[in-house]
């Protein structure tokens, strides 16, 4: 206790100097702290990877009117991909329809025939456009009279942006 304040002033004055470069150190070291964090920050932004949605963009989705229960109709939709990577899409799932499929159309000899798919390739930066004539989703054993305007949502499973909600309206057959 006597010689307390003799060590203390002693300790101040020989830590004084140093006391000021560790503040410095520790501002430096904050600071480097503080870049790393920035870096990788910017490195999870640049491989963050996609999630529902992104990069990716669903418009124009329809399917023909199909007035009696029980029908087999193609869900068309615009899928846009803008991310540098390939997509599929893999499944749907829709409340007005019993099963969906992917399908394509084999043109051969004879008359044009869809065929069940596993999933439906999006190539990357590319815009598909569903068809009934080409690629297209299937959409079996329809639950419930389709009229023209009435509209529903579907659910469509991506293999990386995953699952994506989609406004689908029924149209008049053309
Ligand atoms: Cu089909």
């Amino acid at each position: 206790m006597s010689d307390q304040p003799a060590r203390s002033k002693r300790d101040q004055s020989c830590s004084a100097p140093s006391e000021g470069s560790v503040r410095g150190g520790l501002i430096v070291a904050v600071l480097r702290g503080l870049s790393v964090v920035f870096a990788a920050i910017v490195v999870a932004m640049a491989t963050v990877p996609a999630s529902a949605g992104e990069g990716l963009t669903l418009s124009d989705a329809w399917v023909p009117a199909a007035p009696e229960v029980g029908r087999d109709i193609p869900l068309l939709v615009t899928i846009r991909n803008d991310t540098t990577s390939p997509e599929a899409l893999m499944r749907v799932r829709c409340p007005i329809a019993n099963f969906s499929e992917r399908h394509t159309v084999d043109r051969g000899e004879g008359a044009p025939a869809m065929r069940s798919i596993p999933n439906i390739p999006i190539a990357a930066g590319s815009t598909l456009v569903l068809l009934p004539t080409a690629y297209h989703v299937m959409l079996l054993q329809t639950r419930e009279p389709l009229e023209p305007g009435k509209r529903f949502t579907c659910t469509i499973v991506f293999q990386k942006a995953g699952s994506i909600e989609t406004e689908v309206e029924v149209r008049k057959s053309p």
